[in-house]
């Protein structure tokens, strides 16, 4: 605790030296606008190319900026990936695994920010257990906070406000805005809950979506042959997996507290409902179609609020005259199978999974309209920020800036690889442990508990289906990624320190 206050008072010293020395005053210095939705898969973007809705808001955003086709997340579960992005490095050296309680005590780019003279705040879903540290202001939702009339802690207490979740986290947001010192730069971290399961949408995009057909994804009955038994034993499968509660289906009046919940916790192998205006019992094939359709028309018309949302932040800032020098960004903590390999939730090191959507417009620095395919991983996002301030970035931050991508300017050394561990084995859908490497062209992965492997070439083959690890035709391939993914597990410290124990 000592040496991070150490830490920052002598980054406080530095700042002006250092901010002269990086072009950054004080005055150039720009606001920094991090929104992250939870769960938001970029295929569910149609910027992204999106085959199942519309998000004009996202669009105008990824049209006056950049589009990252290639950002990941490192660790692809909620808490792991917020700690990542607040501290710059993994798992295994933030502390948080799994769903366990952050430190708040460690250097977090919030502090640094605020040490080095920007207004911080945190709004909405933080879900990292301790409360928020490094920021001027906050308001948090308690865990993973509710849909409508939510919670939300303060740093003087508890109190509930009237609504649904995402308008009321932007109406937070803007109140921030207004509310702020306007001498300084602001840092605005604002978390969306949505669209994470229960995916509760609010009534007006619930009926834009409540009769919509979803195009199924191509890969909704893949036969996991080939496949290692991690997706075989996991239960995230959108036809044998979603419960009567996810589906929305009304509990018989009568039940009453444990029974009802029980009744709503039941994973159902037949459903009576109404298709054309007619009772139809749906079983087998029938009931697997309109599961998908349930699941994903709850998804999307809560992404459409969140879509609306950042709608109304872009307008905020135009009228308040701060979008020119606001760099804002949307994100997502990891990606999610929307019916990929038959799937919902993320977890797995498969691409709909730890793809995260990555936007980001900064006027007069990232050219209109570009995409970038350089890799980017989470824990860029606080080296990247720090830069932003005019800050050297610590050298214990395990990511790299991405100002020079967002410049358009692709340094020679850029990564052409990066790790991936998951821990959370069996978790809340008895999805196994695994690590594994990402390259451009190639992904290795490893379930170490039962030491099986799978490894894909993802130009011929970028659905995953074919596992080549044991094509004797491969044997080099396999060999030279091995090699990187244990190279790359030396080079991030990773000594398997919650290999087989994670903390409370
Ligand atoms: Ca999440």
């Amino acid at each position: 605790m000592q040496s991070v206050k150490h830490l920052l008072s002598l980054i406080s010293a530095w700042v002006l030296p250092l901010t002269l020395a990086f072009g950054q005053t004080a005055a150039t210095r720009p606001n920094i606008l991090f929104i992250m939705s939870d769960d938001h898969a970029a295929h569910a973007i149609s910027a992204y190319g999106s085959r199942v809705n519309q998000t004009p808001n996202l669009d105008r955003l990824a049209s006056a900026g950049m589009r990252f086709n290639n950002c990941f997340a490192v660790n692809s579960i909620c808490s792991p990936s917020r700690a990542t992005i607040l501290t710059g490095k993994y798992s295994h050296l933030n502390g948080v695994p799994t769903f366990n309680r952050f430190d708040g005590s460690q250097p977090t780019v919030a502090k640094y920010l605020q040490a080095a003279g920007y207004y911080t705040c945190m709004i909405g879903k933080w879900h990292l257990v301790s409360e928020p540290t490094g920021f001027d202001r906050w308001s948090i939702l308690p865990g993973q906070g509710v849909y409508f009339d939510p919670q939300f802690i303060e740093p003087n207490g508890q109190h509930m406000i009237r609504g649904y979740v995402t308008d009321i986290i932007t109406d937070l947001a803007i109140d921030f805005l207004k509310n702020r010192p306007k001498e300084k730069p602001f840092f605005l971290m604002c978390h969306h809950k949505a669209p994470h399961r229960s995916w509760e949408p609010d009534e007006k995009h619930r009926a834009m979506f409540a009769s919509r057909q979803i195009p199924e994804p191509p890969t909704l009955r893949d036969d996991y042959a080939t496949r290692t038994d991690a997706i075989h034993e996991c239960q995230q499968k959108v036809f044998a997996d979603l419960t009567r509660r996810d589906l929305k289906l009304e509990p018989p009046a009568d039940l009453k507290g444990a029974a009802r919940n029980a009744w709503l916790g039941v994973k159902p192998t037949e459903v009576e409902t109404t298709v054309d205006g007619k009772k139809q019992k749906l079983t087998g094939e029938a009931l697997n179609a309109w599961k998908y359709q349930r699941y994903m028309q709850d998804y999307l018309a809560c992404i459409q609020s969140v879509d609306d949302n950042v709608g109304r932040l872009l307008d905020w800032l135009d009228k308040n005259d701060l979008s020119k020098n606001t760099l804002v960004i949307y994100t997502s903590d990891q990606g999610f199978f929307l019916g990929d390999h038959g799937l919902y939730d993320k977890r797995f090191m498969y691409e709909a999974s730890v793809k995260m959507p990555f936007i980001v417009r900064w006027p007069g620095m990232t050219k209109p309209g570009t995409v970038q395919e350089a890799m980017a991983i989470n824990p860029d996002f606080a080296p990247t920020f720090m830069a932003l301030a005019g800050l050297p970035v610590p050298a214990d931050m395990q990511g790299r800036s991405l100002i020079p991508l967002l410049k358009g300017e692709r340094p020679a050394d850029w990564r052409t690889s990066w790790y991936y561990r998951y821990y959370h084995d069996p978790g809340d859908h008895n999805t196994r442990a695994h690590y594994g490497v990402r390259t451009t062209t190639h992904k290795l992965i490893c379930f170490w508990k039962k030491d099986q492997w799978e490894m894909y070439d993802l130009v011929k083959d970028p659905d995953e289906l074919h596992n080549l690890y044991h094509d004797p035709a491969q044997k080099d391939t396999v060999a030279k990624l091995k090699a990187e993914l244990y190279r790359l597990k030396k080079e991030l410290k990773d000594e398997d320190q919650f290999a087989y124990q994670q903390p409370p």
